[in-house]
C-alpha cells in the first residue's frame, strides 16, 4: 500500500519504556491517585496545592527520562516520508519533540507550559509551581495552573486534528488504551474518511476491533519495524 498523508495518535504507552508512567495499566497513575482530585477543574479548585504537587513531580521527572526508539522512529518517518506526517499526542511529556518530531500537536497540553487563569498568558515553566506564585504578566497571585487538559475541558487544536483526519489515508494509533474521548473516536473518523487504520499496542485497546490492522507488542519494537 502507498500512502500520502499519515496521522499518528500516541498515548502513554509510547513513553512507557522511557520510564514514564502510564495511567490505566497495573500500577499506573490512576491506581495511585484519584483522577477527580488531580485531573479535573473541580479538583484544582478544591486543592490547588495538591494538584501543583502532582504536576511538579511529573515535570521534574522529565529531566531523568529520554526519548526511546519509538519516538525516534516517528521523527525519522517524518523526516524521510515524501508526504505529510502529523503526530497527535495525548502525552504531556516532551519526548516526541526531544526525539526529533517537528509536526506535533499536544492535544492534552504540555507539562512544561503553564497559563494564568486571570489574564490567559501562557509561558514555559521547568520548575515547580505553587499557589503563592504571581503571574509575571498581570501580577495576580495564585492564578497560575499547568497548561494541561483535564476531564471536562476541550482538548487543543481539535479543528486542525479533524481536518488532518479527514485528509489522511493512513491512521496509526500507538500506546493508547482508547478510554478517553475525543481521541478514542479518531479511528472512526479516519475510517469514515477512507483511511487505512492500524493499532500498535501492548494489549488490546478498548476499540481494537475498529482497526483494520492490529499489531501487539512493545512500542520500541513495533514502531521502528512498522516505519521501516
Ligand atoms: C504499551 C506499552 C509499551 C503500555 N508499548 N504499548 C464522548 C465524546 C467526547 C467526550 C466524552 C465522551 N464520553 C466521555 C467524554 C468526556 C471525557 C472522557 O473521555 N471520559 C472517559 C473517561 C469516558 N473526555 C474529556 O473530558 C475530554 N474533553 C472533552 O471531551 O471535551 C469536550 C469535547 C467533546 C467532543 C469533541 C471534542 C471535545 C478531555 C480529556 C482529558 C484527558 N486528560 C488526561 C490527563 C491530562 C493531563 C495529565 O497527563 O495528567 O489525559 S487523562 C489521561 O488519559 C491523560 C491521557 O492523555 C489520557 C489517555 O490515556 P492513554 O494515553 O490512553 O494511557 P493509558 O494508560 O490509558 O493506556 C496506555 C496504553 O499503552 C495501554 O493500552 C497499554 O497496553 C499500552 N502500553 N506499555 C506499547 N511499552
Amino acid at each position: 500500500m502507498s500512502f500520502s498523508s499519515i496521522v499518528i495518535l500516541t498515548g502513554a504507552g509510547i513513553s512507557a519504556e522511557s520510564g514514564v508512567d502510564t495511567f490505566r495499566d497495573k500500577g499506573g497513575i490512576w491506581s495511585k491517585v484519584d483522577l477527580r482530585d488531580v485531573a479535573t477543574p473541580e479538583g484544582f479548585a478544591r486543592d490547588p496545592e495538591r494538584v501543583h504537587a502532582f504536576y511538579n513531580e511529573r515535570r521534574s521527572g522529565l529531566s531523568s527520562v529520554e526519548p526511546n526508539a519509538a519516538h525516534r522512529a516517528l521523527a525519522q518517518l517524518e523526516a524521510e516520508f515524501a508526504g505529510d506526517v502529523l503526530v497527535v499526542t495525548q502525552n504531556i511529556d516532551n519526548l516526541h519533540e526531544r526525539g526529533g518530531s517537528k509536526r506535533l500537536i499536544h492535544m492534552h497540553g504540555e507539562l512544561t507550559k503553564i497559563f494564568c487563569t486571570k489574564c490567559g498568558t501562557r509561558r514555559e515553566e521547568h520548575g515547580d509551581l505553587t499557589t503563592f506564585d504571581c503571574c509575571p504578566q498581570c501580577g495576580a497571585m495564585g492564578t497560575l495552573r499547568p497548561d494541561v487538559v483535564w476531564f471536562g475541558e476541550m482538548p487543543y487544536q481539535m479543528d486542525e486534528i479533524s481536518e488532518a483526519l479527514q485528509q489522511c489515508d493512513l491512521f496509526v494509533s500507538i500506546g493508547t488504551s482508547g478510554n478517553v474521548y475525543p481521541a478514542a473516536g479518531f479511528v472512526e473518523e479516519a475510517h469514515q474518511a477512507g483511511a487505512h487504520t492500524v493499532e500498535l499496542n501492548l494489549e488490546a485497546s478498548e476499540h481494537h476491533t475498529r482497526f483494520a490492522e492490529v499489531r501487539r507488542g512493545r512500542a520500541t519494537e513495533l514502531v521502528p519495524a512498522f516505519v521501516e
